[in-house]
């Protein structure tokens, strides 16, 4: 599955259809860094092998491995997605302001959407949809906690059309989790200013052809019995 670099291709991304790794292959469409797609099919637990233990040491997706990086030095591996993100913007040199405030605000969301709203959406996915067994506190506790990250969101975007100032990371790191509102049981009609803006990303061109690209590499996203299997419980002990 993990193979050299034979193709002479800049940027390796392993990856699958989830929130997190739609986020890197949506960097990318933006900034049309050259790159290939590595699948690594976590319902299937490809995640679990040694040759990708290397590439990510926690063992999820996503990560890419740059094979250009500045100054010609040696590869770079990086996971987490938020680090990703992070450093595509760096080397394209765009989606993350130039001005020192500008770039903290977009960073603090980011931050913001990495320890906040994705744990949060992740756990409450697990017990509402993944889990085996009913644990009610846990199902209320992070569903609490969505609705207030969705209004907080909601509440930033009342004035200004993006997170911060301009489109940048902090968007891209937002919004696969936001596309799955609804699978969250949220509406959007209820949230007018984070329903504006979901349209607006939507309809990026780029943001499209990452989606188009997700569906022709996964064609069963639907959760099967077999996929559950690898998402709940954690890698076999090393
Ligand atoms: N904080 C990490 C989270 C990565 C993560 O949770 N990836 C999920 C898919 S969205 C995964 O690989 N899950 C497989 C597993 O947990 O076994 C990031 O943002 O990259």
């Amino acid at each position: 599955m993990f193979q050299a670099n034979e193709t002479e291709i800049m940027i390796e991304l392993y990856f699958w259809t989830t929130p997190n790794g739609m986020k890197p292959l949506i960097m990318l469409e933006e900034t049309g860094l050259d790159h290939v797609i590595r699948p690594v099919n976590i319902s299937k637990g490809e995640h679990f092998t040694e040759s990708f233990k290397h590439i990510s040491p926690n063992q999820k997706i996503p990560a890419i491995i740059d094979y250009e990086p500045a100054g010609g030095n040696a590869p770079i591996s990086l996971f987490e997605s938020g680090a990703i993100l992070h450093y595509l913007a760096e080397k394209s040199a765009s989606l993350l302001p130039r001005s020192a405030a500008g770039r903290a605000d977009a960073l603090q969301w980011l931050y913001w959407q990495m320890a906040g709203l994705g744990p949060t959406l992740g756990q409450f996915m697990h017990f509402s949809v993944y889990a085996s067994e009913s644990v009610p506190y846990a199902q209320g506790r992070f569903s609490l906690e969505k609705e207030r990250l969705y209004q907080v969101l909601n509440q930033q975007l009342a004035e200004r059309e993006f997170i911060a100032a301009d489109y940048s990371i902090a968007d891209i790191a937002a919004y696969p989790w936001i596309r799955r509102l609804e699978r969250q049981g949220c509406h959007l009609e209820s949230l007018c200013n984070l329903k504006r803006w979901y349209q607006n990303i939507s309809d990026r061109p780029a943001v499209e052809r990452a989606y188009q690209r997700a569906d022709e590499i996964n064609t069963t996203p639907a959760i099967t019995a077999n996929s559950r299997t690898y998402l709940v419980n954690p890698a076999p002990a090393a």
